[in-house]
């Protein structure tokens, strides 16, 4: 039988609010605006347009549903922690959030994407501490792995591990160049979804 990782995936639907009811294994993706959300998940689905990418942060305020094949749903979180919105705004962006994660039953569990070229940052650790409340699996994720020289890669990883109470060999490193830590989030995933 095939494996999830190589079917075709495409994209369902967006909203502001609510997303159609689920009746397949879901994994969200969520992470700080502009972190690399989107392009993750195109590199994860070998689709560069499967879901559009900006280098202006801010611009992602829904949430995206990608199927793969009929085997899983991705869900594509919009940015937290956008600075130059106001309180009002993020605000909102935590409700339908939390809203989302907590009223999912299919939702297998959550990719927490950070940069793996900064320090962590107070949104990454404010979000980490709003999943663990949830009680769903949370895989760490840091992506942009290209922007770190090797010879650092390992202490920086290890820095981020430990802010964020990641286990062992968390977070994953990753990059779009190359989709280098594809196959290890593939098999993350695969394990939280419950099937190959
Ligand atoms: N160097 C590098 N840039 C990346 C990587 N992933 C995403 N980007 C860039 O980061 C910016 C934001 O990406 P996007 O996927 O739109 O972020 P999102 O807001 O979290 O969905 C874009 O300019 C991407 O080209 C990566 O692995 N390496
Ligand atoms: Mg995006």
């Amino acid at each position: 039988m095939a494996r999830t990782r190589d079917l075709p995936a495409t994209w369902v639907t967006a909203t502001t609010t609510e997303l159609p009811p689920s009746d397949r294994p879901e994994i969200a993706f969520c992470g700080r605006s502009n972190v690399g959300k989107s392009s993750l998940i195109n590199a994860l689905c070998r689709q560069k347009k499967l879901l559009r990418t900006s280098g202006t942060p801010g611009r992602t305020r829904m949430i995206h549903l990608v199927a793969v094949a009929d085997r899983i749903h991705l869900v594509d979180l919009p940015g937290y922690g956008y600075a130059r919105v106001g309180h009002a705004e993020r605000d909102a962006w935590g409700q339908m959030v939390e809203d989302y994660l907590g009223e999912r039953p299919a939702l297998a569990g959550v990719v927490l994407i950070v940069d793996a070229r900064l320090p962590p940052q107070d949104a990454d650790i404010h979000l980490r501490r709003a999943l663990v409340d949830t009680h769903l699996p949370v895989l760490g994720v840091a992506t942009k792995i290209d922007g770190v020289p090797r010879s650092k890669q390992r202490a920086q990883l290890e820095v981020l591990r430990r802010a964020l109470d990641f286990p062992p060999g968390r977070p994953l490193p990753f990059s779009v160049e190359g989709s280098q830590g594809r196959d290890a989030l593939w098999d993350a995933i695969d394990e939280m979804t419950g099937r190959p």
